[in-house]
């Protein structure tokens, strides 16, 4: 049995050297709420190596990500500086173990949040939505993992990309997500995939955050959980994403 702290270094350093460990809940058992420590510790790792938490994701809030990593229950994962990449930060594949890409939509807070909110409420708290793509990056073998194994691993965390910041629309329904790799068609979702309507993802954020004790802070990032199952980037140099309203996103990998 490895304790919390065991389990945040060894996922510290898989992900630091890039090297993928074997999934704790194959040798022991433990519960979602000692996963949820071990995410706790490893993100202190992060912020000690000096970067600070700048948003949170959702995961598993659309049935396609679901199916594809079989798993049935929403997760929230934290989000630091290191993994915001930019138009002058590309993705460094070397930094990673075995990247996929997913369409996002991601939205801005406008003030702190301390309690559950509902889908309606929730969207008063917010100032901007963006197209957004996230790279997940399981630091297990395989990409293979229980609920509580990816928890404890900060929900796959790798990497994000926002797009420009939108007015906040009154609906985020029937919205197109196209993803392309190197100009190339490579996945599309709906909107609707992400709990029916994207502002639910937000509340379940708001639900998860303070059910597991998860900080949410005026102008952080949240990020809604992918429309449609993740695609690996293998050879790939570049990915965009295009959301119907929200206009399109991209970066570079090198
Ligand atoms: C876990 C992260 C899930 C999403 O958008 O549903 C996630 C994984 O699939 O490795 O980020
Ligand atoms: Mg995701």
């Amino acid at each position: 049995m490895t304790s919390i702290s065991e389990k945040a270094s060894i996922l510290h350093r898989a992900a630091r050297n890039q090297t993928p460990v074997a999934q704790f809940s194959l040798s022991e058992n433990y519960n979602l709420e000692s996963a949820y420590q071990v995410q706790h510790e490893l993100i202190q790792l992060r912020q000690e190596e000096g970067f600070p938490i700048v948003g949170i994701k959702m995961g598993f809030t659309s049935h396609a990500k679901m199916k594809q990593m079989g798993v049935n229950d929403m997760i929230i994962g934290q989000l630091t500086s290191d993994m915001q990449l930019s138009k002058s930060k590309p993705l460094v594949k070397a930094d990673c173990c075995h990247p996929r890409a997913e369409p996002e939509i991601a939205f801005r807070l406008s003030t702190d949040i301390h309690e559950p909110l509902t889908a309606n409420e929730a969207i008063n708290h917010v100032d901007g939505v963006a197209a957004a793509i996230e790279i997940i990056d399981s630091r297990y073998e395989n990409f293979k993992f229980s609920l509580e194994d990816v928890v404890a691993d900060n929900c796959s965390s790798c990497a994000f990309m926002v797009g420009q910041w939108c007015d906040v629309p009154l609906g985020l329904n029937g919205l197109d997500m196209k993803m392309s790799f190197d100009g190339q068609y490579e996945a599309e979702g709906s909107s609707d995939a992400i709990l029916d309507n994207p502002f639910e993802a937000l509340a379940a954020a708001t639900r998860l955050a303070h059910r597991h004790n998860i900080k949410l802070k005026k102008g952080m990032i949240v990020l809604a959980g992918a429309s449609t199952a993740a695609s690996f980037i293998k050879e790939t140099s570049s990915v965009k994403l295009k959301v119907d309203g929200l206009g399109e996103t991209s970066f570079t990998i090198v």
